[in-house]
């Protein structure tokens, strides 16, 4: 049985939260909250649609000049990017220039909520990436590890189309499990799972009400 670090009890095991979202530890560290979002997921993809008239989804470069297949836009005090030059923090948008937009309030609120829920009092995000899959688009198994903080954690929150999510383990090597994450779905991923190998398969097909032909993902970190 894994535990829930930082929870003040155990009953938040396997069990319901008052907002009514279920509570699925995955692994030492990480918890999935299933439908923690779902009340504001229309309030948050409205926000998304804000962020990204200033700062458009764009599909950036790796170091090694891969594409990447899922398109990417930040808020916040800094912003996750990657090209040539390598993958970074970055106060401002490298397209424009400017600063990244600021972390709408609602975001900030509904992260530091989930991570309560998942036992991590206290958490204030600097940083939200936000990846955009259509149809095909995927993220091969990688580290978060650009952050300058890894004892907070990251609050991932899954919009529209649902998709398959790869959870590995600290080694390349380990196989993954499979866990499917839907609209409203929201995952918490602190201590030991923190820096663990973590993927998404391909997204399927499929057309959701709220965000069209796309899933779009969340991630709120501690990066400065
Ligand atoms: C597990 N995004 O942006 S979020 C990423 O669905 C990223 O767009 C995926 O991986 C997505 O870096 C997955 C879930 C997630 C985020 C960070 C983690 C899982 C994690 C860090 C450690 C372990
Ligand atoms: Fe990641």
């Amino acid at each position: 049985m894994s535990t829930i670090p930082g929870s003040a009890t155990g009953d938040l095991l396997s069990g319901q939260h008052p907002s009514g979202a279920s509570i699925a530890p995955l692994a030492e560290g990480a918890v999935v909250l299933g439908g923690f979002a779902r009340a504001a997921a229309a309030e948050l993809v409205a926000a998304v649609a804000a962020v990204a008239a200033r700062a458009p989804f764009r599909h950036m470069l790796t170091p090694r000049g891969y594409r990447m297949s899922a398109a990417m836009t930040n808020c916040g005090s800094t912003g996750w990017v990657t090209d040539r030059r390598g993958y970074r923090y970055d106060a401002r948008d490298p397209e424009s220039g400017r600063p990244w937009p600021p972390m709408a309030s609602s975001f900030r609120r509904l992260a530091s909520a989930a991570a309560a829920a998942a036992g991590y009092e206290g958490f204030a995000p600097d940083s939200c990436l936000i990846n955009r899959y259509e149809p095909g688009a995927r993220l091969s198994l990688h580290q978060d590890k650009d952050e300058g903080c890894f004892s907070a954690p990251i609050v991932s929150v899954s919009l529209g189309l649902p998709a398959i999510f790869l959870f590995g383990g600290l080694r390349r090597s380990d196989r993954p499990r499979r866990v499917r994450l839907a609209s409203g779905d929201v995952a918490v991923w602190g201590g030991a799972a923190r820096l663990a190998f973590h993927g998404v398969e391909p997204l399927a097909e499929g057309e959701d009400e709220l965000t069209g032909r796309c899933r779009i993902n969340l991630t709120f970190r501690k990066a400065l």
